[in-house]
């Protein structure tokens, strides 16, 4: 039998609402889907990130099957597993003698230049359709940045917040400000409570696939167990509704802050379920509205959050495909030195690094200001070469995708791109880890101290 369309989803397009399914038929076209070397290869993926990635997949797939869809899945622990994606949709093609595939374009460059090839390798009629799960389409990114000269992250937030109307009162911003920043950098009293993130125990598909990532990929990266992120739906909105529920009102607060054995604060962990399509990042933000509205969560707290997912989400996107292909590679400073061996084993005496590390280790998640002002800014300072600490950044955590990582890597935390997102270097001394963190006390090195043998790094490669 002639079969319809093939309907191509990648990992991270885990969402009922994704432009190819809009457009297929459920009688006539068939889904394929598939664990394929070449994605959990390009980097080597953090253990966690693999599982999640994997697991959510396959509990997709049954979420498709249950709502009436024909769903080909190909594991990667079948007999023979597909090297790519080119051989997954070849195979597809012949098997199920479709000329036609449908795919919502993907998220960075490298796929997509795959898939450019298959209307000639494969001869098939390829559709890609727009990504309407982001809120700013590639258009609206080229319309709003035009000829200007420089693009910033504040007048774009701007336009968003008057594009959707979150926290408007008519043409004016709630509160009568845009930007409530300067109250998000309290530093940390000695402790802090948070409820963290929701945990879900495996079901029987994840213990598969933990068992499949400890088999095929026991050297990489990270701490497989315990497995705790949620990869339905359903789990990944009840994550949702604890994080607004227990944690939104405080993140304003206690945004910049990090504390010793505290791997979540009042942080949402929602960015790996956005990326990977299990959450709606506007159906978020509308819920931190509502908070507001009701009383439960203050300004600076729904504003800073609402901010990061409408703002910096959709503004790191629109430069990473503004900039091009050529993006990771970019080294404005020419900084050439290879990536320590810490950065994998977390074995180093300076306390903030080897505490990020070690977390990111065992959970693949650090906070903003974690990967910001503590790896990011030891990268810069002690003249990594960026593209490695791109690598890496895009292995460890189980929400980096090229397109949200390198905007944030390459450009903001590296200065790489020479300015094409951030306005200047995010360079710093110990001074700020110290004011915004309980790390010092706790260190070999003295903050206090910058040239002594036992001065802070972060002092003395700074104040080089
Ligand atoms: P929260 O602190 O609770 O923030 C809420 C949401 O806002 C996040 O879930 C995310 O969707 C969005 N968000 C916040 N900051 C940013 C930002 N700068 N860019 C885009 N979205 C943002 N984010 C990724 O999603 N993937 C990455 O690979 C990634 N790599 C980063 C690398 C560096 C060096 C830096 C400085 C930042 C990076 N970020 C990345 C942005 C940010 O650190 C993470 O989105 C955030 O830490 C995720 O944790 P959370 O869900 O608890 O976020
Ligand atoms: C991240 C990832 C991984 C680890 N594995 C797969 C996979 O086996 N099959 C797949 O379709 N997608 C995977 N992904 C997500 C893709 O890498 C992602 O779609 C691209 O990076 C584009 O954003
Ligand atoms: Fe980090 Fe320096 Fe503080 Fe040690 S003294 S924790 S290296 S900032």
């Amino acid at each position: 039998m002639v079969t319809g369309r093939l309907v191509l989803i990648l990992g991270d397009q885990l969402s009922a609402s994704l432009s190819s399914l809009k457009a297929a038929d459920p009688k006539r076209d068939v889904i394929i889907m598939g664990e394929v070397a070449s994605e959990a290869t390009y980097v080597g993926h953090h253990k966690k990130k693999l599982a999640f990635v994997f697991s959510a997949m396959r509990h997709f797939a049954e979420e498709l099957r249950a709502a009436g869809w024909r769903v080909e899945y190909a594991p990667l622990d079948r007999p023979k597993p597909f090297a790519s994606l080119t051989d997954l949709v070849a195979d597809a093609a012949k098997r199920l003698k479709s000329k036609k595939l449908v795919v919502t374009e993907p998220g960075e460059w490298r796929v997509l230049d795959e898939i450019e090839t298959w209307s000639d390798r494969l001869n098939l009629d390829v559709t890609m359709l727009d990504d309407d799960r982001f809120l700013c389409s590639h258009a609206d990114f080229e319309e709003w940045a035009g000829d200007k000269k420089s693009l910033r992250m504040e007048y774009f937030y701007r336009e968003m917040r008057r594009r959707t109307g979150l926290l408007m009162d008519g043409d004016e911003p709630a509160g009568g400000a845009w930007n409530y920043d300067q109250e998000n950098r309290k530093p940390p009293p000695a402790k802090l409570v948070s409820a963290g993130p929701l945990g879900v125990e495996p079901d029987d598909i994840t213990r598969d696939v933990l068992k499949l990532v400890n088999k095929r990929f026991p050297d990489n990266f990270g701490d497989l167990e315990p497995f705790w992120f949620a990869v339905t739906r359903q789990d990944a909105e009840a994550a949702r509704d604890r994080f607004i529920a227990d944690s939104l009102p405080r993140f304003g607060d206690y945004q910049d802050a990090m504390l010793r054995g505290e791997a979540f604060l009042y942080h949402s962990i929602l960015g790996l379920y956005i990326n990977i399509g299990l959450l709606d990042p506007i159906d978020v933000c509308r819920r931190a509205e509502a908070a507001y509205q009701s009383g439960a969560a203050p300004l600076n707290s729904v504003e800073g959050f609402i901010r990061q997912i409408i703002g910096w989400r959709e503004y790191v996107r629109g430069i990473y495909w503004r900039e091009g292909r050529d993006y990771t590679s970019r080294n404005y400073f020419k900084a050439e030195r290879a990536l320590p061996e810490f950065f994998w084993t977390g074995q180093t005496k300076m306390a903030c690094v080897a505490a990020v590390i070690q977390q990111t280790r065992e959970e693949a998640y650090a906070h903003h200001i974690q990967r910001l002002m503590v790896t990011g800014v030891f990268a810069l300072i002690a003249g990594l070469d960026p593209h490695a600490v791109h690598e890496w950044y895009l292995a460890v955590y189980a929400d980096a995708y090229e397109w949200v990582e390198a905007p944030n890597v390459i450009g903001m935390s590296q200065f790489a791109d020479g300015g094409a997102l951030a306005s200047k270097p995010y360079a710093a001394s110990g001074a700020y880890i110290n004011r915004m963190s309980n790390y010092c006390s706790g260190c070999a090195y003295s903050v206090k101290k910058r040239t002594e043998p036992d001065a802070c790094p972060f002092n003395s490669l700074y104040w080089d």
